[in-house]
């Protein structure tokens, strides 16, 4: 037992010696220019990347997925510029200017510990490299990274851009909307995938991002590697019995993993952000079934908000629409969330926040910007918001099982990100049935 705490102190010292070292240095590590909030400044002209940073990738149904991406010291994987032109546009439209990690928080049951995986542990300087086995059908990439902690900087090769299959696209009947004779039409779908590895102490981190071709981008961030030797001490009932007998008892701990989106649909840093609740509204007098209404609220000053059942909210483009008029707008879709309480930046499922350059970290910001406010809870104090920035947060409480020895299988958490009305019609439907005569009616004999 002494001995696992005096490795926790060992790793500890580690990291503070790397910090004590580095000092100013380890923060200009991130060059100024490339700065997560800085490439997002209005007046910068879009600086498109080029070979090996640049990600293009058209899939069978024909969407095509463009983005840069980078490693950031800290939070390891960063993509920006990211654009989506499914088969009937003629122009990529912008759906984020970047996109990324903005905190793993991981405090422990028994207050003995809590580690920000991001600002303290330097994530992305624990890059790992990715066997061509791991990227099936994709290609791997390298990158410089400093580390992990102290180590000099080296070359990893650890992105993987891949395409995976998503299972069914549609299947339907034509003959439904008047097509005669009918046929039935069935797709599989695709996703663009690009992940990396990340190791944190002995958890190894993938940090993924799907890329459907139905315009659906889906975070998830994965937790695999080892139950951290530390965690097998929870003698005062703060954990799961693991092991003979439960010899050994697994501590319990939160993952409370935040990402920062940076919204720019069709090209403007201006959007508008709404929230939809839908309640029961009474009977219907004639039929006797109950009704629903939904509801939309403006949000127009900044916000910590919850999710609650039936309660979506969207991030609507300013100057954008599809052809059939409509403002282009994203879904947040935030599944199920255990969250963190006892800090006011994981207490809420949802942050927007007014942009600033200073504000790029969910919580420990002051690590890396000293003159900045701390944590996102502080972010949200009240302007309004015409440069929204989304903060989604979702927890995983993890109570270790026996099957979480070893390696631990991969548990996950993440949200997606779902178009609505980006498009006239599905971006997959079948040529012969994108036409005015199916959409928006349905011709009845
Ligand atoms: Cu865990």
């Amino acid at each position: 037992m002494r001995k696992l705490k005096l490795n926790r102190l060992t790793r500890n010292t580690a990291v503070l010696g790397a910090c004590a070292v580095l000092g100013a240095g380890a923060l200009l590590a991130v060059p100024a220019g490339q700065a997560e909030g800085a490439s997002a400044a209005p007046a910068a002209p879009a600086p498109a990347c080029t070979g090996d940073s640049a990600i293009t990738k058209k899939l069978p149904g024909g969407t095509t997925w463009r983005m840069c991406w980078r490693n950031s010291p800290i939070a390891g994987l960063v993509l920006s510029h990211i654009t989506y032109q499914p088969r009937h546009e003629s122009k990529p439209i912008e759906v984020l200017g970047s996109a990324r990690l903005a905190q793993i928080n991981v405090p422990y049951d028994d207050g003995s510990a809590e580690y920000n995986d991001l600002t303290y542990y330097r994530l992305g300087e624990g890059a790992l490299p990715i066997k061509a086995s791991d990227c099936p059908g994709g290609t791997v990439r390298g990158f410089r990274a400093a580390g992990p902690i102290e180590g000099a900087a080296r070359t990893v090769k650890g992105l993987c851009v891949t395409t995976q299959p998503r299972g069914f696209a549609y299947h339907g009947d034509s003959g439904d909307v008047g097509e005669n004779p009918a046929r039935t039409d069935s797709a599989q779908g695709q996703d663009l995938v690009v992940y990396a590895l990340h190791a944190v102490g002995w958890y190894h981190y993938v940090t993924q991002w799907n890329f459907s071709d139905d315009g659906t981008i889906t975070a998830k961030e994965g937790a695999t590697g080892n139950l951290s030797e530390d965690d097998f001490n929870a003698a005062d009932g703060r954990g799961w019995p693991v092991g003979k007998n439960g010899s050994a008892k697994a501590l319990s701990h939160q993952h409370s993993v935040l990402w920062r989106l940076d919204f720019k649909p069709g090209g403007s840093w201006k959007t508008k952000v709404e929230q939809y609740d839908t309640k029961t509204d009474g009977t219907n007098p004639e039929w006797g079934y109950g009704r629903l209404k939904t509801g939309r609220t403006q949000l127009t000053k900044e916000f910590a908000g919850d999710n609650a059942n039936d309660r979506w909210w969207r991030v609507v483009a300013s100057a954008s629409r599809n052809k059939d008029g409509h403002p282009r707008s994203w879904e947040l879709v935030h599944n199920r969330s255990d969250k963190y309480s006892r800090h006011a930046w994981t207490r809420n499922d949802v942050y927007v926040s007014q942009y600033k350059a200073c504000e790029e970290y969910a919580s420990d910001n002051r690590r890396v910007n000293s003159n900045c406010l701390p944590n996102v809870a502080k972010y949200v104090n009240g302007e309004a918001l015409t440069r929204p920035v989304v903060w989604v947060n979702v927890g995983f409480h993890h109570i270790a099982r026996d099957e979480d020895q070893t390696p631990m299988p991969v548990h996950w958490q993440g949200f997606q990100i779902v178009p609505r009305d980006v498009t006239d019609m599905s971006p997959l439907t079948p040529d012969r049935l994108h036409r005015p005569e199916f959409n928006g009616h349905v011709p009845r004999d």
